[in-house]
């Protein structure tokens, strides 16, 4: 808004309280148009439940905070979308923690192989005061969590042949998400790792650049992983929490009132994905085993498990604030 001065002198505190006042009345006028960032398609509970965050905080905030979720990456990548978050470019994402270790370190602790003893654990950690502190270390980066979402296990998928025991791994080329950990992970294991975006890696199973890659059963189905990576083998290594996350350059500009509202539009969206989430879990994993993916039951995971150690030993080494988090959740019952 321009605000024209007479040519009449004032002093200095008129012009002063009429320019706050003048900010005042464009921040209550101008709705803030958020754009938000997803990965997924159409009808994937992250992005329904998105929808339903953005479509809630507009109505609960009087139209103050509209907005629109753009899905399939068409933003650009995880890592474009971490980076442009802290800077205010988008004002909100959905997303896994994983590839948040590198700008917020203390995150890390979430993509340690085997740190939670199933999806339950990984709701009491995140819902209670180890989440809390995970999103006040994001905060200071730039980014605020404003609620979790799921995102299941995620387990290997390969296009040759099962992964029974670390052995298997051997000579095989993993496409892992863009974190260095994830790195050590594989290689750990006996395996070949190659940090890629998530639109890359259909085309890359079919071509052969990479053998194989892993994720939890919606987004291997989602994606047609599945029609070219066709054993699927149950490591379940890793469970991420996913986070409706906001940019705090925009959070800051919205009152507290609005603030309020906006973070219980995020806690219902995280009720209603996580609700989402739990059903098709189970029918992605029926529809994939249906289309003839050959699964690969791991009852005993002992030898996968042991095999992180050097993992552990060396990110608490990179990074020695990991290990009261790695504590903290370890202790969690
Ligand atoms: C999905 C997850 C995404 C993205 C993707 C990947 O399960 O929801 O945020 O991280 O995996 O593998 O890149």
């Amino acid at each position: 808004m321009k605000i024209k001065f007479p040519t009449k002198k004032f002093s200095t505190a008129l012009v002063l309280a009429t320019a706050v006042s003048a900010a005042t009345v464009s921040s209550m006028t101008q709705a803030a148009d958020w754009k938000g960032w997803n990965i997924h398609n159409t009808g994937y509970p992250v992005t329904v439940a998105m929808e339903s965050f953005i479509k809630e905080a507009d109505k609960a905030t009087d139209g103050r905070v509209t907005g629109r979720v753009y899905n399939g990456a068409v933003l650009g990548n995880q890592s474009d979308a971490i980076q442009m978050l802290q800077v205010g470019g988008i004002q909100f994402a959905g997303f896994n923690l994983g590839p948040m270790g590198d700008a917020v370190p203390e995150v890390n602790v979430v993509s340690l192989p085997f740190i939670f003893k199933g999806l339950d654990h990984m709701h009491r950690v995140m819902d209670g005061p180890v989440g809390d502190e995970l999103s006040a270390a994001m905060e200071k980066k730039g980014i605020k969590a404003l609620a979790w979402y799921d995102g299941g296990a995620r387990s290997f998928y390969n296009t040759s042949k099962a992964i029974k025991t670390p052995a298997d791994m051997k000579g095989e080329k993993f496409r892992v998400m863009n974190n260095e950990l994830y790195v050590g992970m594989v290689e750990a294991l006996g395996g070949n790792a190659t940090p890629m975006a998530y639109s890359e890696v259909y085309q890359s199973l079919k071509t052969g650049v990479v053998d194989g890659a892993e994720n939890n059963w919606p987004s291997y189905d989602s994606s047609n992983h599945f029609e070219v990576a066709t054993y699927y083998s149950l490591t379940e290594h890793l469970i991420l929490p996913e986070c409706i996350c906001v940019s705090v350059a925009a959070w800051d500009k919205l009152s507290t009132k609005d603030q309020v509202a906006v973070k219980k539009a995020a806690r219902n969206s995280s009720a209603l994905q996580r609700d989402l989430w739990a059903k098709r879990d189970t029918e992605s994993r029926k529809k994939v085993l249906a289309s003839g993916v050959k699964f690969n039951e791991i009852k005993d995971k002992s030898a996968f498990q042991n095999a992180m150690t050097p993992v552990y030993k060396k990110a608490v080494k990179d990074n020695p604030s990991l290990q009261y988090f790695i504590d903290a959740i370890q202790s969690t019952p």
